[in-house]
């Protein structure tokens, strides 16, 4: 191991001029200056949180050098401040992140400092949960790649590089958060042009590499994925470190697959200020690790090799302390986001899915075609007009193996939806994905932070948790913590709801709820074959993350169809629809119950109620002006949904009709839901816990007599 190093040491010293070995010091130097100002300023309570990249700076460094700014692409850790310096982004513009400044080029005062992000070199806005970036990177590398292949996507030459890379580092400890593997898996499979780089340094907070990882050595683990290129390095060597990014940038860059590089490391100053590491790391290890510390060990080199002598790093030393003082003094005094903005940037300023520009007249064509056939023509349609549209998810491709495509008829989903989009539109355009629903919505976020469009399809909604870390902290936030400077327009098509007569627990599940508690996603739920179009075409045009629910039950009923509405219709979210008119009670509902509602309000006719039916149809944003208008003429409120009555959505358009609208009420607003169980398999269990046509007449009929 000595003599290898050594080895690396020479052959990289030597094309390295005196002037660059410098300016890697500096770099070094600089890094842990700024941690040392941060936690002086955090003592000070000048700033709020610190977490350092002492320790990293060797590897961090040798990276930053090796990789290009503007041209490769970059998910980095929150210990990569060596990178990002080396990268361009300046101690000014770390510190104005530090204190929460307007001006934060990475967020704006949103994000805590140290979650790099910078449009102007390529460097995606980062989040906190660790391990979520690999995804990300992952697909943003399969952007790069299909950007080179599609040759319809109008500027797509700027848009990608034929030799780029996506540099991508984590943790040892984030290696075991299974989007890792994900991660790893879906870039050996397509061979995608990403460098991985571990950052360890034997800790998560407290829990030591060996409790982490199986054997404690993570590259030894991945030496079995195929083409994956792994080297294991001492990384506070930043010769070693240097000779090993070059040559897993090198494979990468000649398209021969992914890299991995272990880096070990250290981390001197524990995890981050509220954690103190002599609880759990005795002095010994201390002591041996501090000898290790790359930047000592670099100027050492510089020394003993007559490169510098002390005067000369003294007076690097003290540069770099005027420099950071000078920034840390400028940052203090920047302005703060003002708190009237507390609320920009959750969804797009410049395109307003509500407004009259997604209002566009239908001009029907041909019969008249179920949900799934109008959802299906929406697609084509679509991916016609725009050929950055990608879509991928489980199952979705006719048939992923070429040569069984022209022999066979071709799947296109479980319930067909996408049927005919990869004959049509070819394989890098519309592909199956592993079975791994976390790695659908991460892939689709890297690649709409390039400009793609992915239209992703989760199977059942039962089946989207493991995507929920993805949806909940990175899609519906992404634009929100970078201060709009990057987003991810996307759409997750998903199959949800029950009525399915053994669809059984998890086959049949609500939960519109829960993400409507997500800010940043919008949320659509059409219960007719022409609304699926419309707002379809509108969730693909706008430009934020959209939940796009279809119902699986609605999907071949004769009574939603209706004729396709053509290929510019858009429906604008945000606008209910009234199915049925009615004076006496209004019905608020959406998706299944939008029918079932429909007949108990032809039942409660024959008792002279007459019932509006009031269809949400996007459930964020939802249509409160004409819900308000209906109550003050009604004065009578149901409210139905399929899902769990308990902590419905019900509950919130309820409470916000009492609060604002109570003295134009002359009843109590009833709420007609799902039992709190999970939806049973046998028929008759299921009718019981779902609700049913009859009690939604009978909330009609109590709140009608009130
Ligand atoms: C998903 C998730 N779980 C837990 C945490 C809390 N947390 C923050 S950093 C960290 C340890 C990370 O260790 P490692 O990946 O080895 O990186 P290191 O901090 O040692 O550089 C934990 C548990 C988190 N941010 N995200």
């Amino acid at each position: 191991m000595k003599a290898v190093l050594k080895d690396r040491e020479a052959h990289a010293f030597a094309d390295l001029s005196r002037d660059q070995l410098l300016a890697v010091h500096r770099c070094m130097l600089l890094s842990r200056k700024l941690d040392d100002k941060e936690i002086q300023l955090k003592g000070q309570s000048q700033i709020f949180f610190q977490i350092s990249g002492a320790g990293h700076e060797a590897v961090l460094v040798a990276a930053g050098v090796t990789l290009k700014p503007a041209y490769d692409w970059f998910f980095p850790y929150y210990r990569d401040r060596a990178l990002c310096l080396q990268l361009g982004i300046t101690p000014y513009e770390m510190l104005l992140a530090a204190v929460g400044a307007r001006d934060d080029p990475a967020s704006g005062g949103r994000q805590m400092p140290s979650h790099w992000g910078h449009p102007k070199y390529n460097v995606v806005s980062g989040s906190s949960p660790t391990g979520t970036q690999v995804l990300h990177a992952v697909g943003a590398a399969e952007a790069g790649v299909i950007y080179s292949r599609v040759p319809q996507i109008p500027d797509r030459a700027s848009r990608y590089h034929d030799d780029e890379i996506t540099y991508v580092s984590l943790g040892e400890g984030a290696t075991s958060e299974g989007e890792f593997w994900e991660a790893l898996n879906v870039a050996c499979t397509k061979h995608l042009p990403v460098l991985f780089l571990i950052e360890d340094n034997g800790y998560a907070i407290s829990v030591p590499v060996e409790v982490q990882t199986a054997g404690g050595d993570i590259s030894r683990l991945v030496r079995g994925f195929p083409g994956l290129h792994v080297d294991s390095i001492d990384g506070t060597d930043f010769f070693a470190s240097l000779s090993a990014i070059r040559e897993a940038a090198a494979y990468v860059r000649a398209r021969k697959g992914p890299a991995l590089v272990h880096a070990h490391v250290i981390r001197p100053y524990s995890h981050s200020l509220s954690d103190d590491e002599k609880l759990y790391k005795p002095a010994a290890e201390r002591e041996a690790e501090a000898r290790r510390d790359p930047i000592a060990r670099f100027s050492e080199f510089l020394r003993s090799n007559g490169v510098v002598n002390d005067d000369e790093l003294a007076a690097m030393a003290a540069d770099v302390e005027r420099e950071v003082n000078e920034a840390a003094t400028k940052a203090l005094v920047a302005p703060k986001p003002p708190k009237s903005t507390a609320e920009l940037w959750v969804y797009s300023p410049d395109v307003d899915p509500t407004s009259a520009a997604f209002d566009t007249p239908a001009r029907p064509e041909g019969k008249p075609d179920t949900m799934v056939e109008a959802i299906n023509r929406t697609l084509k349609d679509e991916m016609a007009r725009d050929p950055r549209i990608v879509v991928f998810g489980e199952d979705v491709a006719d048939a992923s193996k070429r040569e069984a495509l022209p022999l066979v008829k071709g799947k296109g989903g479980v319930f067909k939806l996408t049927h005919g989009l990869q004959r049509l539109y070819g394989d890098d355009r519309v592909f199956n994905s592993p079975l791994a629903e976390a790695s659908i919505v991460g892939r689709g976020i890297g690649m709409a932070t390039r400009k793609l469009k992915p239209v992703v399809e989760i199977q059942f909604f039962d089946y989207i948790w493991p995507a929920m870390m993805q949806i909940r902290d990175e899609m519906t936030m992404m634009r929100y913590r970078s201060g709009n400077t990057w987003s991810c327009p996307m759409v997750i098509r998903v199959p949800i709801g029950g009525y399915l007569r053994g669809g059984g627990p998890y086959h049949s599940q609500s939960g519109e709820s829960i993400f409507a508690h997500c800010p940043g996603v919008r949320i659509a739920y059409p219960s007719t074959a022409v609304d699926a179009a419309g707002l379809l075409r509108t969730a693909i045009r706008c430009d934020d993350p959209v939940l796009f629910l279809e119902h699986k039950h609605l999907y071949r009923q004769t009574y939603n169809k209706g004729e396709y509405p053509g290929k510019d219709f858009m429906i604008p979210f945000g606008r209910a629809s009234l199915r049925r008119e009615g004076d006496h009670v209004l019905v608020i509902t959406w998706g299944a119950l939008v029918q079932r509602s429909l007949l108990a309000a032809q039942q409660a006719e024959k008792d002279h109620i007459s019932a509006a039916i009031l269809d949400l149809r996007t459930i964020v944003p939802y249509d409160w002006e004409t819900i308000a208008s209906h109550v003050k003429r009604t004065n009578r409120v149901v409210i139905a949904h399929e899902d769990q009555l308990l902590c419905g959505f019900g509950g919130e358009i309820g409470a916000r009709i009492a609060g604002e609208l109570f003295e134009h009420l002359d009843a109590p607003v009833r709420r007609v839901g799902a039992r709190s169980t999970p939806v049973a398999y046998n028929p008759d269990l299921e009718e019981a816990i779902l609700p049913q046509s009859s009690d939604i007449l009978k909330a009609i009929r109590d709140t009608a007599r009130y």
